[in-house]
């Protein structure tokens, strides 16, 4: 049997792991092992009694720093236990998460997830391990744990035989590049709003138009620029 598709994450929380992860289709698929979750405390890899995995910052400054030593010394007992895949540093600064590169991480066979807490980590092993900065959007997280499960989420789904219904994943990429049209179902009538009328015409063909002209019109008001990339 090879490897099932594994994320390790590095942490000084790996009590928060699987949380979420551990419900629903990414709960299910984790039990019935199509993939792993490794959650590797950073503090196992401290140098000194006090565990301790951050610092003052060079130059002057507010918060503290996490240690590269630290960090280094957990990837290099990663990568000599036979840890494969790329490795990620989830933070602020880093670039947006796109659904592209989730495909190709899940394509892959597995990650290597490093969260930031405190101010950040030392730049210098970032780059000497190679790692890829990625962010999940423009606001502020306390730190990288929920951003982390955020990655894990987007790629287990994409797994083989994680998503039940094949026509779920088939139709999302039939609608690539735009918002979703509206939903809805019974009570027909609901405190006095009624379902668009074509809904319950049973003409399939109007249906897949009004679709996506809903589509169109939300993703123009809502995310212009999503359609300037469109075809
Ligand atoms: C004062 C400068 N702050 C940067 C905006 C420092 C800082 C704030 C929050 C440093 C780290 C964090 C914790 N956030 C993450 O680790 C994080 C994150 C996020 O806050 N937003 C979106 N994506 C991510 S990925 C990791």
């Amino acid at each position: 049997m090879t490897a099932p598709w594994t994320a390790t994450v590095l942490t000084i929380f790996p009590e928060m792991f699987p949380g979420p992860l551990g419900l629903s289709l990414s709960g299910r698929a984790l039990t019935e092992g199509v993939w792993k979750l490794r959650a590797v405390d950073l503090r196992d890899y401290a140098h000194d009694r006090h565990r301790s995995v951050d610092d003052t910052p060079f130059g002057g400054g507010a918060g503290m720093v996490m240690r590269p030593d630290v960090i280094a010394r957990a990837v290099d007992d990663l990568a000599a236990g036979g840890m494969a895949g790329p490795r990620v540093y989830l933070t602020p600064r880093g670039a947006r998460l796109t659904q592209a590169q989730v495909r190709e991480w899940a394509a892959g066979p597995g990650l290597l997830l490093l969260c930031g807490r405190y101010e950040g980590v030392d730049q210098r092993v970032v780059e000497a391990r190679e790692f890829t900065e990625i962010s999940i959007g423009d606001f502020v997280l306390s730190g990288g744990e929920i951003a982390a499960m955020a990655v894990i989420d987007a790629c287990v789904r994409l797994l083989p035989g994680v998503v039940g219904d094949a026509a779920s994943l088939e139709e999302e990429s039939f609608s690539e590049g735009l918002l979703e049209y509206p939903h809805y179902t019974r009570p027909r009538v609901w405190e006095g709003r009624a379902v668009p009328e074509v809904l319950l015409s049973g003409h399939h063909a109007e249906i897949r138009a009004w679709r996506r002209r809903q589509a169109l019109e939300i993703t123009r008001r809502r995310r212009p620029d999503l359609l300037n990339t469109l075809s």
